[in-house]
């Protein structure tokens, strides 16, 4: 049986044609500010998401933590929505790398301006000061979530109004769009530094950026080059990226269809989906987690455990319509063997 991989949208392998890409790829030293290709993905990212300066860094993880380390002092808070990827998954790096604390408010994720105002202390020296805000769109552990656009600003404004620097972690924020129809400059607007990643739905190997004004993007340089992340002839990567964003992003409408397939064939097998899927990201549950893992892996399909009694399926470029219809098969045959 061939594997059915439905880990991460982060499995995917280059295209011939990103790979033809990659091998015509002009090169130079990035450190110098060198490499034409990189430099052309910079200025292409910038603009596609309305600012004026971008930096190409190896990870999703680096492009958080050094815009992290960008807006904030050691002994700040930033807050973020429950389940955030900057505490939950990068290994403790805005403790470890900007000495922050994170507070975490609101469900799956998402939360209100009065919920973010209530997580701002008065001041008082006693206080540790909020100073940045990190949202994320799509929001990974609440089930590929897209923000509601309303509530979203609102959210900006509450931290504009406050003073408080705004990041989001937009790993698949062009999912994001897809879903809402909301180009990536509106979802960027007002926030002072945005990432997305190359290397999830978009397809390429690997590769994050991140975007703000000349001032930020300075600092996040400087950051980048401090946590190891300056890389010399990064062109070839570069091209993968502008590859992606130039073919990749429309056929992620494919995989959000994927995804709601997948959702619907797993409820006719007995197990739970919730919540609906929005993008490329189905949560399911089932009580007997050890078990079902156990026959998922003897069936050959490959899904990530998130959690007590959770589990993530993520659609993405290397999985067709057909492979869904045959994934679901494989997981009516896993769950009759236990019995759900
Ligand atoms: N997420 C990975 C795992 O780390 C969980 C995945 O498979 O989904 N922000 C968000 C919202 C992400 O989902 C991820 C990766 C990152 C940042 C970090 O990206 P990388 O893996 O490039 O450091």
């Amino acid at each position: 049986m061939t594997p059915i991989d439905l880990r991460s949208d982060t499995v995917t392998k280059p295209t011939a044609a990103m790979r033809e890409a990659i091998a015509r790829a002009e090169v130079g030293d990035d450190v110098y500010g060198e490499d034409p290709t990189v430099n052309r993905l910079q200025e292409t990212a910038a603009r596609l998401v309305g600012k004026e300066a971008a930096l190409f860094v190896p990870t999703g993880t680096m492009a958080n933590q050094t815009a992290i380390r960008a807006q904030t002092n050691p002994g700040d808070v930033v807050v973020a929505g429950a389940g955030a990827h900057i505490l939950r998954y990068e290994s403790g790096a805005a403790a470890a790398l900007s000495s922050v604390q994170i507070k975490t408010i609101g469900n799956s994720g998402m939360f209100n301006a009065a919920e973010f105002v209530a997580a701002i202390p008065p001041h008082d020296h006693h206080n540790a000061p909020v100073t940045l805000l990190a949202l994320e769109n799509t929001h990974n552990a609440g089930g590929g979530s897209v923000w509601l656009f309303d509530q979203h600003r609102e959210v900006l404004q509450a931290a504009r109004d406050r003073s408080v620097r705004v990041h989001l972690d937009g790993a698949r924020l062009f999912n994001a769009v897809i879903a809402s129809g909301i180009d990536a400059q509106r979802w960027a607007e007002g926030c002072d530094t945005v990432s997305f990643c190359f290397s999830k739905g978009l397809g390429a190997p690997v590769g994050s950026i991140v975007c703000g004004d000349a001032e930020v993007i300075d600092r996040v340089h400087r950051f980048r080059k401090m946590f190891g992340g300056g890389m010399r002839q990064a062109g070839i990567l570069a091209a993968a990226a502008l590859h992606a964003l130039d073919g990749h992003i429309e056929r992620l409408a494919d995989d959000h269809r994927n995804a709601t397939r997948l959702a619907a064939g797993l409820r006719t097998v007995g197990l739970k989906v919730t919540p609906e899927p929005q993008t490329n990201i189905v949560l399911f549950h089932c009580d007997r987690q050890k078990e079902l893992a156990t026959q998922l892996r003897r069936h050959d399909v490959l899904v990530n455990a998130m959690g007590p009694g959770t589990f993530r399926a993520v659609t993405h470029l290397d999985i067709t319509a057909s492979d869904i219809e045959e994934a679901i098969g494989r997981f009516a045959s896993a769950c009759a063997a236990i019995d759900t």
